[in-house]
């Protein structure tokens, strides 16, 4: 595979861990549609629509850090495009616990992963509730935006103003507390009409998984039209998944759930999750409603080793499915004693791109790693979700191997192997890119990326508008506030 670089690189894998964690700071300002001008380039004119992100915008309350950057509160950013312009709108989601903390100034509830209130395991022990900070990710059903996290229900927000409505059922279709998952996908039509794809995990010795399409388009917008829940045994964290016009593909990780540590107030209950030594990771294939396997029991194969969150797309072949996920060796958790500001990197797994076909007929598994590479939020061009792709666009370390904070985006033709760079190094720090199909284009890679930049030396957050084709620089924006590093977005186009 060749390598083209499209920008030069001074120091491979050389960055200033000061201008890394500058990265993560509050969000004290929210601002309403401020027009952003290019620092440098043009904002193509074809791009119409709007990108929203969601991730942790606050992270120090009364002089505490959260132990970890998923547990800071979910603040929405609207980036808007019209006829080369563009405006830029924040806001936190008025979840009850944002409200409560920020009137009370300090933290007054644990975090999942690992934030403990004030006063040791004594102040926190038995207290088991779930904190839902709204941070993962945000996506419009029908006339809502819904600010998503994993383990409870979504936040309604209004798309225009990003007011928060309030936790939403879906029009009833949810139940009050019940987990809706922060990783729908979207069918871009397998089946006539666009549909939302999405699931809610109940889990302990069984895991109940309900899965769930909405319609996405026309006067039926956010109308659940299907619905089924299957169990299956043992603990599973479902973080993402992936759909093809007639499966659904789930990998239930071989991890144990010990909650004790959490009940006993010493660690955040994903901090609880283990790898299991020796145990069987399995994926959890089920059938969608409009396929042609509809109302069939799901298949279960064996899945390679490693810890997976996210995954890059599936598709069908044949007697296969195949599957692209980034794969860890382990869990990556931060332990209690440690602070992530000055974790070891070099202690840390790094993510890695790989292909698995599973043989439907039971003939097992087949697996490939595409690159060596530390990868994370990876995506291929929305029209192809669910269908074989020949491009993925994702965020990768400077470095070729090892764990390295993510500073480079990576084109991959997935045919071959063949790569470009764009990298942001040595004092630049990416976040997940999102392609945007150029309206009307039949070529794959034809369109945008779209990529938030913590830009190390100017301390400030900039969007970059790459060509997704050959990754060349189209527009950089740089904002009026800090944006931290966040986890992901969507395209709403206009
Ligand atoms: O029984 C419970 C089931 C469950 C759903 C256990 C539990 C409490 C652990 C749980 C909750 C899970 C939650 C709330 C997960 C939230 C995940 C999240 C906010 C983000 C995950 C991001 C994953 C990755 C790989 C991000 C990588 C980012 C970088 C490399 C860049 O910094
Ligand atoms: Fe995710």
């Amino acid at each position: 595979p060749s390598t083209v670089s499209a920008t030069s690189i001074d120091r491979p894998g050389g960055f200033d861990r000061d201008d890394w964690a500058s990265g993560y700071c509050n969000v004290e300002q929210e601002l309403n549609a401020v027009s952003l001008r290019p620092l440098r380039g043009q904002i193509p004119a074809e791009l119409q629509g709007s990108h929203y992100r969601n991730g942790p915008g606050r992270f120090e309350r009364d002089g505490q850090w959260v132990h970890h950057p998923f547990d800071g509160d979910g603040m929405i950013t609207a980036v808007r495009f019209s006829d080369s312009k563009a405006t830029l709108s924040n806001r936190f989601v008025r979840t009850k616990y944002w409200q409560e903390e920020e009137k009370a100034g300090r933290f007054l509830y644990r975090g999942v992963f690992g934030t403990q209130k004030r006063g040791g395991a004594k102040a926190n022990a038995f207290d088991v509730r779930f904190k839902n900070i709204a941070n993962t990710q945000v996506v419009q059903l029908g006339d809502q935006l819904l600010a998503l996290w994993e383990a409870a229900g979504p936040h309604a927000l209004d798309p225009v103003s990003l007011e928060t409505h309030g936790l939403s059922s879906l029009n009833g279709v949810l139940k009050p507390g019940e987990a809706f998952s922060a990783h729908p996908r979207f069918d871009p039509g397998h089946h006539g009409e666009p549909r939302m794809v999405t699931f809610g995990v109940n889990t302990g010795p069984t895991s109940k998984v309900r899965l769930m399409e909405f319609a996405t388009q026309g006067p039926d917008a956010g109308r659940l039209i299907s619905d089924r829940t299957d169990s299956f045994k043992g603990f599973a964290f479902l973080h993402d998944f992936a759909i093809t016009p007639n499966w659904t593909l789930f990998l239930q990780n071989a991890i144990n759930f010990n909650p004790l540590p959490f009940v006993l107030g010493q660690k955040g209950a994903a901090q609880c999750l283990t790898s299991k030594p020796g145990g069987q990771a399995k994926f959890w294939l089920i059938p969608r409603d409009c396929g042609t396997f509809a109302g069939q029991p799901p298949r279960i194969f064996d899945a390679p080793d490693g810890f997976v969150f996210h995954h890059l797309n599936a598709w069908e072949e044949g007697d296969e499915l195949v599957l692209e996920s980034i794969y860890y060796n382990d869990y990556p958790s931060i332990d209690p004693g440690e602070d992530f500001l000055s974790m070891d990197f070099d202690f840390f797994p790094e993510g890695r791109l790989e292909q698995c076909r599973i043989n439907l007929l039971g003939k097992g598994i087949e697996t490939k790693r595409f690159s060596e590479r530390c990868c994370e939020f990876a995506m291929v061009n929305p029209r192809r979700e669910g269908l074989s792709a020949r491009y993925a666009w994702m965020a990768v370390a400077e470095r070729e191997t090892g764990y390295a904070p993510l500073q480079a985006i990576k084109k991959l033709d997935l045919s071959n192997g063949d790569q470009c760079l764009w990298s942001a190094a040595p004092r630049g720090f990416v976040s997940e890119p999102l392609m945007v199909p150029r309206p009307g284009s039949e070529a794959e890679d034809d369109g945008w990326l779209l990529v938030f930049v913590w830009n190390g030396e100017r301390r400030a957050s900039q969007l970059l508008i790459l060509n997704a084709n050959d990754l060349s620089e189209q527009a950089v924006l740089e904002m009026p506030i800090t944006i931290p590093y966040g986890l992901h977005g969507s395209w709403v186009a206009a």
